[in-house]
């Protein structure tokens, strides 16, 4: 089994019910299980600032697929929630990024892992470090909670709904 952390992030339309849809989706594949989830985070855009705030969360999976099948898989689901790729970095219904996959460093056409601005952003370290400070970043060797401290974008990030128990799905109940 390999361990994967993937960010996820929305901000067109009704954010909450397609990062839902996204993991309900992504739940239906045989040789996949979701394990815990982060909260959900607002978070200002980072990039291209003239769009709305994004709703953003982190997910973790136990998965057999290795991550070019897994990539593959996210980019379906992206597209069945009707993501289109036009701007770089505009605004999405949905975006699902493979941030870590085991303690591997994949450089390849098309993926890169860890997630190469992982590390440069608040909307993805502090979800992260909520589901556990003590990940290990391959690159760097350094554990997660040693770059929490020094978030730039920390104001824009602000908790939208807490997670109150360790049931997944229960995060979008109410
Ligand atoms: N994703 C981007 C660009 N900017 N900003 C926020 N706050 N959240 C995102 O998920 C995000 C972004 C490209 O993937
Ligand atoms: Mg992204
Ligand atoms: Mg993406």
């Amino acid at each position: 089994m390999n361990s994967v952390y993937i960010g996820i992030g929305s901000n067109i339309g009704d954010r909450e019910s397609y990062i839902q849809t996204s993991l309900l989706r992504l739940q239906e594949y045989p040789g996949l299980q979701i394990t815990s989830t982060s909260s959900l985070y607002e978070t200002a855009p980072i990039g291209v600032t003239e769009q709305g705030p994004f709703l953003n969360m982190v997910a973790m999976l136990e998965t057999e697929m290795n991550a070019f099948q897994l990539l593959e898989i996210l980019q379906g689901i992206e597209q069945s929630l009707g993501r289109e790729r036009d701007i770089r970095w505009g605004p999405r219904t949905i975006d699902l990024d493979i941030l870590l996959y085991n303690q591997e460093n994949i450089v390849a056409e098309g993926l890169v892992v860890p997630h190469p601005r992982l590390l440069q952003r608040g909307f993805v370290i502090i979800p992260l470090h909520e589901l556990n400070p003590e990940i290990i970043i391959p690159t760097t060797n350094k554990r997660i909670d040693s770059y929490f401290n020094h978030i730039e974008d920390k104001e824009g990030v602000r908790l939208w709904k807490r997670k109150s128990t360790e049931d997944v799905f229960a995060l979008f109940e109410s």
